[in-house]
């Protein structure tokens, strides 16, 4: 066992896992395993045995060895030493990790795999690697039982979920294991296992079936990620029996507090709860009266004795709207219920802001939110499923879109950005949110029971991308993706075959830009099947109480959330935004409709009018969907069979998909505005 005098224990029984090996087949442990490999720490820790696991798999498959720290290894791995993260020493060739906790050894390691030879061969260095964010988490939606609509997992688009089967916790949990050595080679160190939605059954977890939740969390713990549950503000009735879940109420209180300790007694390293309150039916304080920072706070002390965090959502919004009603805009929902609260949040209240001010479009402006609470713990929330983004059946890599919001500058130029809020960085920052760290980083996962675990095998570069960033958010995408691919593809030898490389990113670099292209256009959102949320729908949410509206007419398009004439959305931002968007000289291009309603022949900032920008747009994407089949079917028989044949099968709908979208957004903007393209392409 690992310990000061570290020896192999014998190896496992290791049997042929029935999933995809995602970015860690044993191939990309050819760098580590081909060489000597000592672990040195106590001995009593789960994650430090997992890091002596892994270099024995490792060394087992590449002919390496694991060692004696003193029998001159070529790779020392020790968690004695102090400080945050991990620290990288290179001296001539002989490198080590060294990392105060096993958690942060395990990072390290997956550090140095990532690296490969480079790791190795890399001239002398002394780096100290630490995460940008203490909080960096996985929502996953999935439901125990089969939700007659929703299905198991909510916009899942990757099967059922890894954690239920049969209406309770699967009995073998070896694949959440494997999950949680995915997302420790990314950094991720933190999974909440239920959906937000929370019904009935599900909420039983936080009480009954809280020895199951152990058995989930204990198949998560040996690679360091801890176990959160999203719990019902309601469960005090619900579960408990009372007659109110009153936020100031002393019963209610004591209720949470005892169900807490539960919790803690049950699974000692909980990480804490989830919670979506007042928000499209989810129970919450305002039937009391209480705002968000009492409900918030009710469980912020419940957990407070246990170190426990509350990750409280922003994502409050009217969702019984009247499309009749033009001065209410969801876009200002969430400001207008938080930022007001700003400074009455506990110091373990973590607020979880959605990117966009509406839900995770294909392009949004960034939430004014995230620069409206300088005095609250405040989360960037992401979505890994791809929702609106081509439900893992388009190829659409999210990483540059993410970049883009956690380094948007909500102050302009020389200004903070997103990332430096959510680490508790931003202007003004409270003493308690900069102490804390700020609230980092969440995104719902996009991981089911698929073969290849993500629906789309590419969309697997989603999620890795979004641990890394969650560690890095400066990284490049292209960078990220990179890495990834070396991963996923390697060879035998541990290496890609170029070509594999550069088809990759032929196909995935733009993906984000290409599928904008041929939906929604210039930031207006949505218009898609309601509902499901895949494929064309212009008019669909158009007459509905979600309050997602374009109001197309027949001279223009576009939302009005100016100050001087709209909805004054506009002003939630500090300057200079404020006025950027405010200005339809200023205001960029792809976010137009987000900001104004335009004619038709409005000329954009790119030279063309807006009808003509959307014929122009639409016609192209195609073309670029094409050229991704041609360059993937260049690939022929450099992929492994089944990656191709899924591929293949997915990019075959998304060419159907893109064609169907370009055909009815051209057609009915040529029906509202009578104008022709300028080029006479076929429209119908
Ligand atoms: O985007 C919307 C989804 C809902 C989801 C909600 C949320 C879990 O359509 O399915 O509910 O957002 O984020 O709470």
């Amino acid at each position: 066992m690992p310990d000061e005098k570290a020896s192999p224990a014998p190896s496992e029984i290791v049997v042929e896992p029935a999933w995809h090996a995602a970015w860690l087949p044993d191939a990309a442990l050819a760098a580590v395993g081909r060489r000597r490999v000592a672990v040195v720490g106590p001995a009593e820790d789960d994650v430090l045995v997992t890091v002596f696991r892994e270099a024995e798999r490792a060394t087992a498959a590449h002919g390496g060895d694991v060692v004696d720290p003193d029998g001159a290894p070529d790779l020392l791995l020790d968690a004695r030493a102090g400080g945050d993260g991990f620290r990288l020493v290179r001296d001539g060739g002989r490198v080590t990790v060294a990392a105060a906790t096993a958690t942060a050894l395990l990072h390290g390691w997956f550090h140095v795999v990532r690296l490969g030879e480079a790791a190795f061969t890399g001239p002398d260095a002394d780096e100290r690697h630490a995460p940008a964010f203490a909080l960096r988490v996985l929502d996953h939606w999935d439901n125990v039982d089969v939700h007659p609509v929703m299905g198991q997992v909510e916009r899942g688009y990757a099967g059922g979920s890894i954690f239920y089967a049969d209406g309770r916790v699967r009995d073998d949990l070896s694949r959440v294991t494997a999950y949680a050595r995915l997302l420790a080679a990314t950094g991720i160190d933190r999974v909440c296992i239920n959906n937000v939605n929370v019904h009935a059954r599900e909420a039983r977890l936080l009480t009954d079936d809280l020895p199951e939740v152990a058995r989930v969390a204990a198949a998560l713990r040996p690679y360091g990620v801890r176990t959160h549950l999203a719990v019902s503000f309601a469960a005090p009735m619900t579960l408990g029996g009372l007659p109110t879940s009153d936020p100031l109420d002393d019963d209610v209180r004591a209720w949470w507090r005892a169900a807490a300790d539960q919790v803690w007694a049950t699974i000692p390293d909980f990480g804490g709860f989830v919670v979506k309150a007042d928000s499209e039916g989810q129970p919450g304080p305002f039937a009391y009266g209480r705002d968000h920072a009492d409900g918030a706070n009710l469980l912020a002390d419940a957990v407070a004795p246990h170190g426990g965090v509350v990750h409280w959502r922003a994502f409050v919004y009217d969702h019984t709207q009247d499309w009749r009603d033009r001065s209410t805009d969801r876009a200002r929902a969430a400001y207008d219920h938080f930022a007001p609260l700003d400074g009455r949040f506990a110091d373990n209240v973590v607020v979880q802001v959605k990117h966009g001010p509406i839900d995770f479009q294909t392009r949004e402006a960034v939430s004014p939110v995230l620069a409206g609470m300088p005095a609250t713990r405040l989360a960037l929330e992401l979505q890994v499923t791809q929702e609106y983004t081509g439900q893992q059946r388009h190829l659409c890599y999210l990483a540059p879109w993410w970049s883009e919001n956690l380094g948007f500058r909500p102050w302009g130029e020389g200004g903070a950005a997103v990332r430096d809020v959510v680490a508790g960085r931003g202007p003004g920052a409270s003493p308690a949110v900069a102490a804390t760290g700020g609230g980092g980083i969440a995104a719902v996962s996009n991981v089911g029971d698929d073969v290849f675990w993500t629906g789309h095998p590419l969309a697997q570069a989603n999620l890795y991308a979004f641990g890394r960033l969650a560690w890095d958010p400066t990284l490049d995408p292209a960078a990220v993706l990179d890495e990834w691919i070396g991963l996923t593809f390697a060879g035998q030898d541990g290496a890609v075959e170029p070509r594999v490389r550069e088809v990759l990113h032929a196909v995935l670099d733009a993906s984000w830009r290409t599928y904008e292209s041929y939906t929604a256009p210039l930031g207006v959102g949505f218009m898609v099947r309601p509902g499901h949320h895949y494929g064309p729908d212009v008019d669909g949410y158009e007459y509905t109480p979600w309050g997602t509206y374009h109001f197309a007419d027949r001279d223009g398009i576009g939302v009005d959330r100016t100050r001087a004439n709209g909805t004054g959305f506009t002003g939630q931002y500090p300057a200079p935004w404020r006025d950027v968007y405010e200005d339809l000289a200023t205001c960029p291009d792809e976010l137009l409709l987000f900001f104004h309603h335009v004619p038709y022949t409005h000329v954009l900032r790119s030279g063309v009018t807006v009808v003509q920008h959307v014929y122009d747009t639409h016609f192209a994407g195609v073309e670029r969907v094409r050229e991704a089949i041609a360059a993937w079917e260049s690939l022929d028989g450099r992929v492994p069979s089944d990656v191709d044949a899924r591929v293949r099968e997915r990019l075959a709908e998304q060419l159907r998909s893109a064609v169907e979208w370009r055909d009815q957004l051209n057609t009915y903007f040529f029906r509202k505005s009578g104008i022709p393209d300028t080029h006479g392409r076929t429209i119908f």
